[in-house]
Parts: C-alpha cells; sequence; structure tokens
C-alpha cells in the first residue's frame, strides 16, 4: 500500500510537471483567434459588462471586481489587506476593520468569495469571504462596495473550508483546514492523532442588516476540512465538507497522509444542530476572538474583542453528523442545483465521485453503517454512491453547473475544463486550460439558478499567455462561452493575487442598486464639519484635531499654525461634495500612513506626528478639477 502511493505520487509529480512546462512559441494553445469569437468578448467604449465577476485576491488578501465577457477590472475592494490606494487599514475609520486577538493584523490569504442567496439564488445583498491565514470572514455590501464586517474564527487556523452560505443566507460557514489542540495549549506535536480537533464554523446572518455571529462550532476529529458546500433544494438543512488526512499525520503530509484508500465527505444535519442549541445544548467555552463592524452613518469601524463560544459535540446530536468515504483526498465538495448530487473530486484520481443525497438518506435511515472514527457513523461507500464519472483527466479539483444538467470540472494536472452530464456522467466535451487550472466560475453557479452562458477557468500558472514581465506574472484567466454543446475558448485576461474562487452575477441583479454618494446630511461621524464655519483646530493636551472640508478646489482651514513637535495631530477631513464620482484625496509631508481617500459625503481621519519644526505642505491627492494643483495647505510645525 505504502509502495503503491509513493508510485503514484511520482506518476503525479511527473504528469505535473508535465502540464506545467508551458508552451514557449505560444501559439499553439489559442484555437480562439476568429473574429466571432472577438465579437462575443467585445464591449464597445461606453457600454457596460453583462456580468460581474468577484474574483478573491489569494494572497493579496482582496477581492478584485471584473466585468464579463470583457475580462475588464473594475476595482480592487479591500479586505484583510491595508489598501494605500484608498487609504483602508491606514484611516483612523478602517484601522479597526484589521484588529484580531493576534493584534492588528494588515494581510491575509483570501479564498473563496460567496454572494448572499434567497432561496438558493443569488440575491446580490452581500458577498461573503473568508481570509484562510488568521482565520476571518468578510462581508462586503453588494450596494457600496465596501468591507462592512470581519469576523475572527477561533480554534480554527488555516480557514479553508470557507465562506460558503446556505440557501437563504441563514449561515455563513467556515470550517478549519488545520486541526489543533482545543483551546491551544502547549503540548508536542507528535501527539497530534486523537487529540487536535477541527472545528466547523455556523456564523449566522442577521437578515436584516447581514450581521455575523458565529452561533455554534462543531468539534470534529482531527483530519484537515478542505473544502464545502451546502446542501440546496431537498437536501437544504444539510452542509458538506471534503477531508483529508484522514490518517492524522502531523509530519510529511504529501506522503503520510494519502494512505488511506479513501477519505470523507463529513454530511452535517446543521438544522438538527441548530435546534439541539434552540433547546439549550453546547457548552460555553472561553475563545478570544475580534468582531469587526464598520457603521455606514458615522463611516467609522469599531472591533470587540469576545470571550465566548458555543461549542457542539457531534457525538451528542445523533444522527446530525455522518461520513460519506470517498475517494483518493477529495478536495472540491460541490452541490448540483437540484441538491441530489454531492460531488467529491479527489485530487489524486482520475475519476470523480458522485454522491445522492437521497440514497444518503436512505442509509442514514436503515442504519447501513461501515463502522465509525471517533463515534461518527461511517456510510458504505457502495449505499450512497450515485456514480462516477471515468473523466479521463488527471487530479480533478473543482466543479460548477450550468443549470441545463451539465456539470464542468477542474483538472489540475491534466490542465483542462471537462464538461460531463449529470445523471448518465458521460463525459460531453473537454478543452485544455493554459495553465493547470484551479477553480472554475459560473455565475450563480454554485446556486439553485445558474446563468449558464459562461464559464471562467482560474489558472494557477500563466507562462506565455502575455508579454513577460520578468520572473513574477500575474494569474491568468479565460473565458469559455457554454450557450453550446462544445465549450469554447474566448479570451484571456490576467488577474490580480492569486484568484481561488469566484463568485460572478448579472450586472441587472447590482447595478441598479450600486450607491452613487453619502449624504453629508446623514453624515453621523463624531468629527464631521457639515458647513464650512464648522471648521476649526481644537487642542486636547498634545493631540491636536483639525476639523477639515474639502470641496472644489480648496480645504477649509488650509494655513494651521500652532502645531509643535511632539504633538499628535489628527486630520479630521469631511468631503462636502454631493457628486458622482468627485473624491478628494489628502495627503500630509512624512506622513508614515497612507493617504486618505474621501468619498463625497463621507468623513476620514489620518494621524501625523511632526518631527521636525518647518512650514510643511499638504494636499489633494486625486486630480478632481483643472484647479486640483491649487488644492493644498500648510502646517506651520514650532519647537516642542
Ligand atoms: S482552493 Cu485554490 S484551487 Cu483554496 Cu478553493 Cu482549490
Ligand atoms: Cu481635490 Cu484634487
Amino acid at each position: 500500500m505504502k509502495k503503491y502511493t509513493y508510485q503514484l505520487f511520482a506518476l503525479l509529480g511527473s504528469a505535473l510537471m508535465l502540464s506545467s512546462c508551458g508552451n514557449q512559441n505560444g501559439n499553439s494553445s489559442s484555437g480562439a483567434l476568429n473574429s466571432s469569437n472577438a465579437e462575443k468578448v467585445y464591449v464597445a467604449p461606453g457600454e457596460h459588462d453583462e456580468f460581474y465577476a468577484f474574483m478573491s485576491g489569494g494572497y493579496s488578501g482582496n477581492l478584485t471586481v471584473y466585468g464579463l465577457p470583457s475580462g475588464r477590472m473594475f476595482k480592487e475592494i479591500p479586505v484583510f489587506s491595508q489598501f494605500p490606494t484608498s487609504g483602508y487599514g491606514y484611516s483612523e475609520e478602517t484601522k479597526p476593520m484589521l484588529e484580531t486577538s493576534h493584534g492588528f493584523v494588515p494581510w491575509d490569504d483570501s479564498h473563496h468569495p460567496d454572494i448572499s442567496q434567497t432561496n438558493g439564488e443569488l440575491d446580490g445583498r452581500w458577498i461573503f469571504i473568508n481570509g484562510n491565514n488568521t482565520p476571518r470572514i468578510a462581508r462586503i455590501s453588494l450596494t457600496t462596495f465596501e468591507t462592512e464586517e470581519i469576523i475572527e474564527v477561533p480554534n480554527s487556523a488555516g480557514n479553508h473550508s470557507s465562506s460558503f452560505v446556505t440557501e437563504n443566507t441563514e449561515y455563513v460557514v467556515a470550517g478549519t483546514r488545520f486541526s489543533v489542540p482545543i483551546p491551544q495549549r502547549d503540548m508536542p506535536i507528535n501527539e497530534y492523532k486523537g487529540n487536535f480537533q477541527g472545528a466547523l464554523s455556523f456564523i449566522s446572518v442577521d437578515p436584516e442588516h447581514g450581521h455575523m455571529d458565529i452561533k455554534f462550532q462543531i468539534i470534529m476529529p482531527g483530519f484537515n476540512y478542505d473544502l464545502s458546500h451546502p446542501g440546496r433544494g431537498k437536501s437544504h438543512g444539510w452542509f458538506f465538507f471534503t477531508t483529508y488526512n484522514t490518517e492524522e499525520a502531523n509530519s510529511l503530509q504529501e506522503v503520510n497522509s494519502s494512505q488511506n484508500d479513501k477519505d470523507f465527505i463529513a454530511a452535517i444535519n446543521w438544522k438538527m444542530v441548530e435546534e439541539y442549541v434552540n433547546n439549550g445544548g453546547g457548552k460555553k467555552v472561553p475563545a478570544n476572538y475580534a468582531h469587526n463592524l464598520y457603521d455606514e452613518s458615522t463611516h467609522t469601524a469599531t472591533s470587540t474583542m469576545k470571550k465566548e463560544v458555543l461549542t457542539v459535540n457531534p457525538l451528542d446530536v445523533p444522527g446530525a453528523v455522518f461520513f460519506l468515504p470517498t475517494p483518493k483526498s477529495p478536495h472540491g465538495c460541490d452541490v448540483d442545483p437540484s441538491g441530489e448530487y454531492i460531488i467529491g473530486n479527489g485530487k489524486l484520481s482520475a475519476d470523480l465521485t458522485v454522491h445522492s443525497f437521497d440514497n444518503m438518506i436512505a442509509a442514514i435511515e436503515g442504519k447501513k453503517f461501515d463502522g465509525e472514527a471517533y463515534g461518527i457513523p461511517i456510510l458504505k461507500f457502495e449505499d450512497v454512491l450515485a456514480g462516477v464519472v471515468k473523466s479521463g483527466g488527471l487530479g480533478p479539483l473543482h466543479t460548477e453547473f450550468d443549470g441545463k444538467g451539465n456539470a464542468y470540472t477542474t483538472f489540475f494536472i491534466s490542465s483542462e475544463v471537462v464538461k460531463w452530464k449529470l445523471g448518465t456522467w458521460e463525459v460531453i466535451d473537454r478543452k485544455p486550460t493554459y495553465y493547470s487550472v484551479g477553480h472554475l466560475m459560473i455565475p450563480g453557479g454554485n446556486s439553485r439558478k445558474p446563468f449558464g452562458k459562461y464559464v471562467v477557468a482560474l489558472n494557477k500558472i500563466t507562462k506565455d499567455r502575455y508579454l513577460p514581465v520578468g520572473p513574477e506574472m500575474e494569474h491568468s484567466a479565460q473565458i469559455y462561452d457554454i450557450s453550446g454543446e462544445k465549450m469554447e475558448l474566448l479570451y484571456d485576461f490576467p488577474t490580480h493575487g492569486e484568484p481561488h474562487y469566484a463568485a460572478g452575477i448579472p450586472a441587472e441583479l447590482l447595478a441598479p442598486k450600486s450607491k452613487k454618494i453619502y449624504r453629508l446630511d446623514e453624515n453621523k461621524h463624531p468629527y464631521a464639519v457639515l458647513t464650512p464655519d464648522q471648521a476649526r483646530v481644537e487642542r486636547k493636551g498634545n493631540e491636536v484635531h483639525i476639523y477639515m472640508s474639502t470641496i472644489r478646489s480648496h480645504f477649509t482651514p488650509d494655513n494651521i499654525e500652532g502645531v509643535k513637535v511632539g504633538d499628535k495631530v489628527y486630520f479630521h477631513i469631511t468631503n462636502h461634495e454631493q457628486d458622482f464620482d468627485v473624491p478628494h484625496g489628502f495627503a500630509m509631508i512624512g506622513q508614515n500612513t497612507s493617504e486618505l481617500l474621501i468619498m463625497p459625503g463621507q468623513t476620514k481621519s489620518s494621524v501625523w506626528e511632526p518631527k521636525k519644526p518647518g512650514v510643511w505642505p499638504f494636499y489633494c491627492t486625486d486630480f478632481c478639477s483643472a484647479l486640483h494643483q491649487e488644492m493644498q495647505g500648510y502646517v506651520r510645525v514650532s519647537p516642542a
């Protein structure tokens, strides 16, 4: 068995190297150079795209917004990372968004965006995304395209099987990748097996404001929990998580976690667990985690440290948690639009395993178990299996659906997207990707109502697809037309950071409700200056607060005296513009923070600690009018 595993790895290793060689002259890999394909992605100047695509930024920590089919990038939304372009994470108002129980953590690795749903369909209210490194879940408004809330996830480490929403956004779910000691404590690492555990967190979402709260955490055996998806339709109320390393190896996982022929998909009846905790079940345990909330009326975030979390031992809720054996270290875990099929992609195999929800329920009701793991019943593989897709590819990762009975699966090692039919499991089409695709995205492709016109492949390796820009290239995305029987590659475009997953939505569902300005008369910021005559300078000990207003093309006040070396100077700047898309910027010489970008009607603050006497200039950083260059001022700094 062990030997076989090594051989398998050698095989996969060489296949991987082959697949990532790339094509160095770059001409065998398009097949797309015909004018009708060009027309399909052409969005004429001034015209708008048909879909929004939100791509996770991976190690940029952020979320980028693209148009489909054009592949044009519209915006980078800062989420887990400081972002100098807007001052996010630098301004006094937004710094609290990046507080955690580990202190100020201005970076993360964002993986899986998911748009809120109502009745299993995209409702376009919010988009959620996970921070993988310092476990966090963020909620972003799809009206303002701003991060409004970040909640840290305690007892988790490598928040990877996240952040997927249930059919009515009752919960956004976060699962740990690493199992760890719960609670964290000092212990020998080689005592992992049987002692480490994995927390699967169900974070409730308040339907009116979207506010998140960790309702409960299910404390599972010490496996790795890789990806997850909710049930939908008939399987609404269940959640499915792939696992790997059911061997519980704590070192050399590459080899040691691949001993078992099958790992599991964990099936969790969250409705049952919810009822259990609503009736007083579960155990509150001490846990420190930050909950950061941005208030649109004050334009200010606050960070609160929470002290405990409710945990649930799955053995205390019999009938709520089961394991479905699934071959070869499954990675992706996807549920089709009907809710019947649960697809586990064994990343070390060629075949896809499709489980049937109905079969699973029948097996549970018939109590047909095949042993247990830490007391959790294991169902029989044959009992839950719906079918196997003999793909002919290697290294399946993720699957999306077109709503017309077809599924599309990515293959990392053989570098392709394979289209196959639900129910018959036959392969209909396959197209290469350039190169080594991870996730793919069909707008609404993980909901009950996909918009199956395009699929976007999110590729890990770029190589020769664009003009070379040194050793480091941006990743590449590819858009395929999937309206016909065969997929057609239309276009390549670069993406920023490493997009893992993406979420798409028809533009007509979002664009009409996109906010244009913040109203000045609704600005409740405590340091707002609502009329220019409220502009002033106030000293409190060694703090100097400058209440400033801006309008094309001046700051009020623009000449400030009375500041001393050693003071802490706060600039609180309110933008009095009430026209769409007229921000002003603010930057002070020698400041050890970023500029501020202040949108119409908004107030933002930054701190400056002058070190040297003199007369020091500040200016507007955003070209706001023909007299933008005149938009400036001075601060006189006297010796202490
Ligand atoms: S993971 Cu990146 S390719 Cu984080 Cu969803 Cu599978
Ligand atoms: Cu205001 Cu430039």
